[in-house]
């Protein structure tokens, strides 16, 4: 295997400056990086996985290469980053590495997201590494002056998961880049788009970059060694601890291994559930139905706050024995805002089912075209604005009968999709 011979080129790649965005010399200092052009292994005749590594990793270093000239283009602007409202490690860290990426090229970047951190493992990365992600809500990004800002970039999401895209789309900034992993959503007018469904986690692509040159990571700087070890936490996250890692995905993580902190990783993933989210759990435990391999429960209501409950329920139903998939669901209320909404996530084992599919299958879309939700290799979510319903939960009586309209709406479309008697889609 000749996989290591670009690894080893970018061992002897260093930035001869550092750079430092607070420099306005760094103007004079932008240059063009050399990037690490991968080499052809000299045999390809032990087969077909050299060739496909080889392929992946030509296809790694050809958008390195693109969206270092897309950077070079917008030398000296202002980005803004925009994550899904409920940002998970995954998307944290790729935004960090590609605002240190962008730094070098005098971009500035703000980081922010709509909804809040609610998995304890999301508060201790951002607190323990120091994280530079801000809450922008739907609110107050109207009072906020967007003019500053000459472009917008989309990670590990595809803007369908985020409530600040309108105000930022209305503002006419452009859309520069898009880097995800998830299935394409529609077709997006972006100037640089590196979307890629077969790789496990955006941290693999944006680790593949680094490998490239597009930064060069260094030990002794301790924000690289907090960058490379969130994006370890977010290439582990979303890959079931690297359980549903592909050779590309393991030779990002190998890269990352010469600069994590090990310990600190530890302590990320030692932050312990919160009695709420504990609670929740049993409630899913509770109500749970089992059909075809299929785990099901609706939850009832939870507070914003705690809304991350239900994909760690969903974690936690999947385990069980002869269950194969797992779908949680809710009524999540903001108290502020009145507003509620279904969400609902769902975990799977079975290498033949499709998230994305299942959910847009049995969800549908809204009057505007809009799916309500998605997925990507092994996990998906769904959220359903619940408009006019929502609310006036004072009366007990109310929101029981308003729990109980939704659990068995939502219910009968997993169903449907569940029992193949009714539905050919899932044929076993
Ligand atoms: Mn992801």
């Amino acid at each position: 295997m000749q996989l290591n011979s670009s690894l080893k080129q970018s061992e002897s790649f260093s930035l001869t400056t550092e750079p430092n965005p607070e420099d306005a010399e760094v103007d004079q200092e932008v240059v063009e990086l050399p990037l690490n052009r991968p080499s052809l292994p000299a045999s390809t005749s032990d087969g077909m996985s050299v060739y496909l590594g080889q392929r992946n990793n030509s296809l790694a270093f050809q958008k390195a290469e693109e969206l270092q000239k897309t950077l070079l283009a917008h030398r000296h602007e202002r980005q803004l980053i925009i994550l899904q409202d409920f940002p998970d490690p995954d998307a944290l860290s790729c935004a960090w590495a590609y605002q240190l990426i962008a730094q070098q090229y005098d971009i500035k970047c703000e980081i922010i997201y709509a909804g809040t951190l609610s998995h304890q493992e999301n508060i201790a990365l951002v607190k323990l590494t120091n994280l530079p992600a801000q809450r922008w809500t739907p609110q107050n990004i109207k009072s906020k002056d967007l003019s500053c800002y000459q472009g917008f970039v989309l990670i590990d999401n595809q803007g369908t998961t985020s409530q600040l895209l309108t105000a930022v789309q209305h503002s006419g900034i452009p859309l520069i880049a898009v880097i995800d992993h998830h299935s394409l959503q529609a077709e997006l007018k972006s100037e640089f788009v590196d979307v890629r469904p077969y790789v496990r986690a955006t941290a693999t692509i944006f680790t593949q970059y680094l490998q490239a040159g597009l930064l060069a990571l260094d030990s002794s700087i301790s924000q690289h060694v907090k960058c490379a070890t969130a994006l370890m936490h977010g290439l582990r996250s979303d890959t079931n601890r690297l359980m549903q890692a592909q050779e590309e995905d393991f030779m990002a993580a190998a890269y990352l291994s010469r600069f994590y902190d090990a310990q600190l990783l530890n302590a990320i993933l030692q932050a312990n559930r919160s009695k709420r989210v504990m609670d929740v759990i049993e409630r899913s435990l509770k109500n749970r139905i089992v059909q075809n391999n299929f785990s099901i429960a609706g939850v009832g209501y939870l507070r914003y706050d705690d809304r991350d409950a239900i994909p760690q329920a969903a974690d936690f139903l999947v385990t069980e024995e002869n269950v194969h998939t797992a779908v949680v669901y809710g009524i999540v209320h903001d108290e502020d805002d009145e507003l509620e909404v279904v969400i609902g996530s769902l975990r799977t084992t079975k290498l033949t089912l499709d998230p994305d599919e299942f959910i847009k299958e049995a969800f549908g879309q809204d009057s505007t075209g809009r799916f309500f939700g998605g997925g990507r290799t092994s996990a998906g979510g769904f959220e359903i604005p619940m408009g006019f319903l929502s609310g006036s939960n004072e009366n007990p009586a109310y929101a029981k009968m308003k729990w109980e309209v939704f659990d068995a709406q939502i219910k009968q479309k997993l169903l449907k999709l569940v029992n193949p008697k009714d539905n050919p889609i899932q044929s076993e």
